[in-house]
C-alpha cells in the first residue's frame, strides 16, 4: 500500500510542471522569463538555444523553457514539447505584419502529438507601446476560439514593468487541477477503482501464499521453488508519470 501510494504521489503529488515560452523573434520571451524569476527587467539578446528556470507560484512549481524564436530555431521547438502542461505563446502586440506568421506556428505547435493535453497561455506583450494590438485584436487575428480541444487565455502585459504577468502566471497555477480534472476525471476514478481491485487481489494472494506456505514448499507446475511474484496478479496497474500521460493522451479531447 506504502507502493502505492507513494507512485500515485508521483502522478498527483507536489512536482514540477514543465512550461515552454515560444512567439517569434523579439517578441519578449526572455525578458518575460526573467521578470517571472526575479521581477525586474533584465537586458536581452536574441536567444540561441533556450534559457531555463525553475519559477514557484504559491507552492506550485514551474520548469520554464523560452526557446528561442529566430525562423532557423523554430523547426526545433518540437523537440521541446515532452511533458509539457502549458505552452506560453508571447506576441509583440506592436507586430501587426508578422501576426498572420504567428497563428500558422501556433496552431501548427497545438496540431502536435506531444501536446495534446497542454493549455495555452497567450501573452500580448509589450503594451506600453502606442500602437499596439489589444488582446482582443491579437485574439481575433489567432483565431484562438476555434481552439477547442485546449484550454487557453490571453492575457495582456508589459514585460518591461511585469504589468500583467502575476494574473498570467495566476492563470497558469489555477489551470492546473483543471488541466487534470477536464481531461481524467474518468481516468482518474478508472484508476482508484483498479488501486481498489489490485489491492484486495493482492491481499487475496497473499492470504493463498500463505495457506501455500503453511502446506508446504510452493512449486509452479514447472518445478522450481515459486516466488509470490509468480502468484501476482495478471491486471496489475503502473502507475509512472509517463504511462498516466499516455493514457491521458489517448482519452478524448475535453469538451
Ligand atoms: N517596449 C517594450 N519592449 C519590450 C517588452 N518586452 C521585451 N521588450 C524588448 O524587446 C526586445 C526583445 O526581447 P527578448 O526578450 O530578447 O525577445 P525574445 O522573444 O526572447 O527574442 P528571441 O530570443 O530572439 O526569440 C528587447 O529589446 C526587450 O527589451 C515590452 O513589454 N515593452
Ligand atoms: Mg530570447
Amino acid at each position: 500500500m506504502g507502493l502505492l501510494f507513494a507512485k500515485l504521489m508521483t502522478v498527483f503529488g507536489d512536482r514540477e510542471h514543465k512550461v515552454i515560452i515560444v512567439g517569434l523573434d523579439n517578441a519578449g520571451k526572455t525578458t518575460i522569463l526573467y521578470q517571472f524569476l526575479a521581477k525586474e527587467a533584465v537586458h536581452t539578446s536574441p536567444t540561441v538555444g533556450s534559457n531555463v528556470e525553475e519559477i514557484s507560484v504559491r507552492k506550485t512549481r514551474f520548469l520554464v523553457w523560452d526557446i528561442g524564436g529566430q525562423e532557423s530555431l523554430r523547426t526545433s521547438w518540437n523537440s521541446y514539447y515532452c511533458d509539457t502542461e502549458i505552452v506560453i505563446l508571447v506576441v509583440d502586440s506592436t507586430d501587426r505584419e508578422r501576426l498572420t506568421l504567428t497563428r500558422e506556428e501556433l496552431h501548427r505547435m497545438l496540431a502536435h502529438e506531444d501536446l495534446q493535453n497542454a493549455a495555452v497561455l497567450v501573452l500580448a506583450n509589450k503594451q506600453d507601446m502606442k500602437d499596439s494590438m489589444t488582446a482582443a485584436e491579437i485574439s481575433q487575428c489567432l483565431t484562438l476560439s476555434s481552439i477547442t480541444g485546449h484550454s487557453w487565455h490571453i492575457q495582456a502585459c508589459c514585460a518591461l514593468t511585469g504589468e500583467g504577468l502575476p494574473a498570467g502566471l495566476d492563470w497558469m497555477r489555477r489551470g492546473l487541477p483543471g488541466l487534470l480534472s477536464t481531461a481524467s476525471i474518468a481516468q482518474k476514478m478508472a484508476l482508484r477503482s483498479q488501486i481498489h481491485e489490485q489491492d484486495q487481489l493482492r491481499q487475496g494472494h497473499f492470504s493463498r501464499f500463505q495457506a501455500l506456505s503453511r502446506a508446504g514448499p510452493l512449486r509452479t507446475p514447472s518445478g522450481p521453488q515459486g516466488t509470490l511474484s509468480s502468484v501476482a496478479p495478471r491486471n496489475s496497474v503502473s502507475l509512472s508519470h509517463s504511462q498516466f500521460r499516455s493514457a491521458l493522451r489517448a482519452l478524448p479531447a475535453a469538451p
